[in-house]
């Protein structure tokens, strides 16, 4: 099926608090995305994904909501989110929202109904779980189950008005909502329905493949030297995950046109992905799955392991094998919970910079399915210097830190090497605009500093450059737009085992293209026959000097007819 509009089309990644602060209050806000929306449109992206801009006590920055049909006041109001919707449509972008319905925030009325008496008729609205039996409210180890929260600690809190616990995956302010009750379901359909009524293109559907929870809730595996258990085989991809999307999808999206609808799913398997993303079954069109950024994390959470590009290669090619007939991929490198590409796969160097940057740019977008852009990741932003834990603001790294170094044995300095390289901090430093104080991101003192280089990296200096990454990836996302091969073409990965130069073709009809990534500092050759005399469709560097031989970081794509 190629009529499916987002297919050919990139989402944009903003994350509102760092993207830029019109109001001096050292908070980006809607207007400071209003007052940018031409660097976007220059840019050539299709849709704005918004991280969550709802009223919120910001514990998780926003991932914890507490009004689902508002605007955060330190962001703006609804009025000025309509100025926003209409400045991008005008220009022809699509915005979608954040769908936090995995949890809300503690200070939700839902919640505070719920958590107000044990017969509230909202109690059943979150996960509420007297103690271990035999053992006393409140006392170490009575937790209903034996699970970690992703953010370090329990995943139960205990509640004194109740005596109970109730269940929070993520942060104590983040209690998980009962999808097993219908009225949860009803009220989250009724308030997406009232996004898309004013206006909106769809959402972005944070953690969804956590909704449906073995209701046994049974105890984890519990890893050597760890505090507490993994409980992720009882509510990842649960067993009514299929009927909840199916569900939301009839009663939200069928019948309304033009959408966009992307499941975050960590630990989601391509099998069920495939499920998931078939047009026929009607459940979500995209989802954003995890096994490539995760390859550069082994069994130990505290070691840094480096990059295997044949592993990564591996993963990104069962991916797009595995959807090559039904469903389709979302391609990503970077958001606001990785740590920045250029640093990660790439070398951010003064001299390699840039053409990393663009290599990775043209290996991850002309790969099949729709690629996301994160903010400043199209002027390659690179890692920030974090020094010691109090620089970092991230309730995950401050959560997990404290786990590993009170409850773990783990030295302050093997986790902090871990944080600086990995940690989400590293996305979340403000977009860097100009080489002026704080980066031009805002007038007052930013909540996170701007990274010390955007004297160097900037969006004024590289929209002022026709060789710099920005107009680099306007290129790369043009050449979407112009060669149907990107978007629609087949994919067969080549050259499987060189731990060098990740290269693949994409073919449609007639037409093939070669893409050839050099992920290394060494000049690399490329043993792959019939491209002499091959059209040079775009590269980062200068013209390979013979044939398939690559410069270091260098990226090249071929076209020839077939
Ligand atoms: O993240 C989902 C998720 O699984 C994260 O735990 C992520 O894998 C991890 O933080 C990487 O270090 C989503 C949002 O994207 C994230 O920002 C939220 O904190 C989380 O859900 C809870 O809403």
């Amino acid at each position: 099926m190629t009529d499916s509009w987002w297919k050919k089309s990139v989402v944009y990644q903003i994350y509102p608090r760092s993207f830029a602060d019109a109001d001096g209050d050292g908070m980006g806000d809607l207007r400071g995305i209003i007052d940018h929306l031409d660097h976007l449109a220059e840019l050539g992206v299709d849709v704005l994904w918004l991280s969550p801009v709802y009223p919120s006590p910001q514990d998780d920055n926003g991932y914890d909501i507490s009004d689902y049909q508002d605007i955060e006041p330190l962001f703006g109001t609804l009025e000025i989110f309509d100025e926003l919707l209409a400045g991008a449509h005008a220009r022809n972008m699509k915005i979608i929202m954040d769908l936090v319905v995995n949890h809300s925030s503690d200070e939700h009325p839902w919640f505070q109904e719920s958590r107000s008496s044990k017969d509230n008729p909202k109690r059943d609205w979150y996960w509420w779980r007297p103690a271990r039996p035999g053992m006393d409210s409140g006392t170490p180890g009575a937790e209903p189950t034996n699970w970690g929260s992703v953010f370090g600690g329990p995943a139960w809190e205990h509640d004194e008005k109740t005596g109970e616990y109730y269940l929070h995956l993520f942060s104590k302010k983040q209690p998980d909502l009962n999808w097993e009750n219908p009225e949860v379901r009803q009220a989250v359909h009724a308030m997406m329905r009232w996004w898309l009524d004013r206006g909106v293109d769809g959402f972005r559907m944070d953690v969804i493949n956590m909704i449906s929870k073995d209701v046994s809730l049974p105890d984890g595996r519990l890893n050597a030297g760890s505090a507490y258990a993994d409980g992720s085989a009882a509510f990842i991809g649960g067993p009514r995950l299929h009927e909840f999307l199916q569900e939301m999808h009839r009663e939200v999206f069928a019948g309304r046109d033009g959408l966009l609808t992307v499941g975050e799913m960590p630990g989601v398997t391509v099998d069920e992905a495939r499920l998931h993303t078939d047009p026929e079954r009607g459940e979500v069109d995209m989802v954003f799955q995890f096994d490539h950024v995760w390859v550069d994390r082994g069994p130990d959470p505290w070691l840094l392991v480096p990059l295997q590009l044949t592993a990564l290669k591996a993963i990104l090619g069962r991916w797009q094998a595995g959807l090559a007939d039904v469903g389709w991929n979302s391609l990503y490198w970077n958001n606001h919970d990785q740590p920045r590409v250029v640093s990660r796969f790439g070398d951010d160097s003064p001299a390699h910079r840039a053409a990393s940057a663009k290599m990775l740019g043209t290996v991850l977008h002309l790969h099949r399915g729709t690629p996301y852009v994160y903010q400043g990741e199209e002027l390659g932003m690179t890692n920030h210097p974090f020094g010691g834990i109090d620089e970092f603001r991230d309730i995950e790294a401050l959560g997990q830190y404290r786990q590993a170094v009170e409850l773990e044995g783990r030295t302050p300095e093997e986790v902090l090497r871990v944080l600086r390289a990995r940690g989400r901090d590293n996305a979340r430093t403000p977009m860097q605009w100009d080489d002026s104080p704080h980066g031009g991101f805002t007038t007052g003192t930013p909540w996170l500093p701007v990274n010390p280089n955007h004297t160097e990296i900037n969006a004024r200096a590289q929209r002022a450059d026709p060789e710099s990454v920005f107009h680099y990836y306007r290129r790369l996302i043009e050449l979407r737009k112009t060669e149907p091969a990107v978007a629609d073409g087949d994919f067969t990965m080549l050259l499987p085992h060189d731990e060098r130069l990740y290269a693949f073709t994409r073919r449609l009809g007639a037409t093939e293209l070669l893409v050839i990534g050099n992920f290394s500092g060494v000049e690399a050759r490329a043993e792959i026959d019939g491209w002499e005399g091959a059209e040079l469709v775009l590269t980062n560097l200068e013209r390979p000097a013979a044939g398939l031989t690559l410069q270091p970081w260098q990226a090249v794509v071929y076209r020839r007819a077939v």
